[in-house]
């Protein structure tokens, strides 16, 4: 099968708590190669586009709020299969479903605060890893 890409984002949970480095590592130890890496605060806009298809859910305003507190680290992850082996690493949206030794399992606080995001399809990584990478940043 060919390399694919998918996009992640340590989200700011994750990042507060000081999980950026056993991410990582749960990660490479995955069979991914990083493509892209950065850091940086998303802004309240870009939360919004971002998740655009959630705008007329109870949960968008606060989901927007937790995901602009404070720095995220995005991602470009690169592998056979990277879009389901990258959910499958993540686990279940929500920590209580997810399954044991997944991220989400060990580092998140409920399904808001959920650690990570992930691509949940080829065309979806396709849309945002541009949203966040230039073609220059991607390597
Ligand atoms: P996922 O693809 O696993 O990130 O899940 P969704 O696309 O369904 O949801 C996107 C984000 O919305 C989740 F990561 C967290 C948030 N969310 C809530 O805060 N409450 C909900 O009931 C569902 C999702």
């Amino acid at each position: 099968m060919a390399l694919q890409r998918t996009f992640g984002i340590i989200k700011p949970d994750a990042v507060a708590d000081g999980h950026i480095g056993e991410i990582l590592t749960i990660i490479e130890q995955s069979g991914f190669r990083v493509a892209g890496l950065k850091m940086r605060r998303i802004t309240k806009n870009e939360a919004e586009a971002f998740y655009a298809v959630h705008k007329a859910r109870p949960f968008f305003a606060g989901l927007v709020q937790f995901m602009t507190e404070g720095p995220s680290v995005a991602l470009v992850l690169e592998r056979e299969n990277a879009v389901a082996k990258w959910r499958e690493v993540m686990g279940a949206t929500n920590p209580a479903d997810a399954a044991e030794g997944t991220i989400r399992k060990r580092f998140a606080q409920n399904i808001e605060r959920n650690s990570v995001h992930g691509s949940d399809a080829a065309e979806t990584a396709a849309e945002e890893i541009p949203f966040f990478f230039s073609a220059a940043e991607l390597l």
